[in-house]
């Protein structure tokens, strides 16, 4: 019999994946013995030469941190007007487009990636759209070969915000050699961190140097401004603790994998809760666990759910909550009207991100999906 009461430590939706101490002190007294602490250092180079090499692809350039890869790696483009995307991302996907003064056109998503809905953009261009900006979403890639197809007829550039696909292969292809340019995230909660810190990867060779100089005041030299650039340099601790993390990411992968399978084994029957994150590609880089809640058959909202699971002191989070479409300054846009997102609205109101990560223990795994079931009988029988 499992025992489903409370849970004696929180468990929360994700933990970092940690180097061990003593393997990052030998890192860092490198960097200290070098006093060179930013700037294009040693560890940075070192490790954007690893992530090219385990991204599979030709050009890679690092940065503090995804949001500011994103920005600049837009202003890279030359972008202008308006930018096809979807509203159920992360804030940083579409405020990456607001400091580039361009405006999103919000296209729905479809039921089972929750990636954008390829079927709906065409009807989204104007003379004004000048890229698709599409999300891989919770590890799910989004239809990269349709996508494609669409830019080519309109002559459009295609953005991936491939935060949360770290190492992602689709049929055989690394999923950042798709479309002209992917951001990926290194932030604590990645399946790949730096605690903070960021990378791009693009076709366009000539863009190497444009983004080295956009994440560094746009300087040429010491003397020479060439562009309105920013500071959004990846540091030396960032770099040495990626290349620490980097060592154990396959083993969390395959970590992750077995959690996935012991969470779907024990959710299969339950009634009103769909297993989102369904990728068996074991390429995946299987960032987040997500199930949607249908309130019918559940008998209970997702809300609802997430606050029951607290009280067992466990910690879902309903990524992602609000839409972007909703945020104030996009409501009053043609493309946020609700009638023209009807499965980004659903969505945000079912899915729940539950724990997840490879130090989980498989029996708490066992246990939250005790707890889940529980809950789901005890609400069916109240209402009965
Ligand atoms: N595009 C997409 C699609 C994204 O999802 C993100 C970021 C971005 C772009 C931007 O990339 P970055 O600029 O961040 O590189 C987190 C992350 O901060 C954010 O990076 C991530 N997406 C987003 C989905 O999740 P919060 O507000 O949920 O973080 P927080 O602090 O509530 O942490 C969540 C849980 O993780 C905590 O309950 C416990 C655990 N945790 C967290 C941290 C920071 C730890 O155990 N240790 C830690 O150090 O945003």
């Amino acid at each position: 019999m499992i025992d489903i009461g409370t849970l004696k430590e929180p468990i929360y939706v994700t933990r970092p994946l940690l180097p061990s101490l003593q393997k990052l002190n030998s890192q860092f007294s490198e960097v200290w013995d070098s006093k060179w602490l930013t700037n294009n250092g040693l560890q940075q180079k070192r490790l954007e030469k690893q992530l090219k090499d385990y991204l599979n692809t030709e050009n890679i350039v690092l940065f503090n941190n995804g949001t500011m890869a994103l920005l600049l790696g837009l202003k890279s483009l030359n972008l202008a007007g308006e930018v096809i995307t979807t509203p159920f991302t992360f804030p940083a996907t579409v405020q990456a487009l607001d400091w580039n003064g361009l405006t999103p056109v919000f296209c729905d998503i479809e039921p089972d990636t929750l990636t954008i809905d390829v079927t709906k953009i065409e009807a989204l261009i104007t003379e004004k759209t000048s890229a698709i900006l599409g999300v891989h979403v919770f590890g799910n890639p989004c239809d990269v070969l349709k996508i494609q197809e669409i830019a080519d007829k309109y002559d459009l550039k295609v953005i991936y915000d491939g935060a949360h696909v770290f190492g992602t292969m689709i049929k055989g292809k690394p999923i950042g050699s798709f479309g002209d340019m992917t951001m990926f995230s290194f932030h604590a909660t990645k399946l790949f961190h730096t605690i903070e810190g960021g990378a791009l990867t693009f076709k366009d060779q000539s863009l190497v140097m444009k983004l080295n100089q956009l994440k560094n005041f746009g300087l040429v030299g010491q003397e020479e401004v060439v562009l309105p650039g920013l500071n959004a340099k990846m540091n030396e601790i960032q770099a040495a603790i990626g290349l620490e993390t980097l060592k154990l990411v396959d083993e969390e992968r395959a970590r992750r994998h077995e959690i996935k399978i012991e969470y779907e084994q024990h959710l299969a029957n339950v009634p009103g809760i769909r297993v989102i994150t369904k990728l068996e590609d074991e390429n995946s880089s299987y960032q987040y666990f997500v199930i949607e809640i249908d309130e019918c058959l559940f008998g209970q909202s997702r809300d609802w759910l997430l606050e029951q699971l607290q009280q067992y002191n466990v910690f879902s989070r309903k990524y992602f909550y609000p839409l972007c479409s909703d945020f104030a300054w996009y409501k009053h846009l043609k493309s946020s009207q609700p009638k023209n997102l009807p499965q980004a609205q659903k969505t945000v109101k079912g899915v729940l991100s539950l724990p997840y990560y490879g130090e989980l223990e498989l029996t708490s795994v066992l246990t939250i999906c005790e707890i889940i079931k529980k809950l789901q009988v005890t609400t069916v029988s109240v209402a009965l």
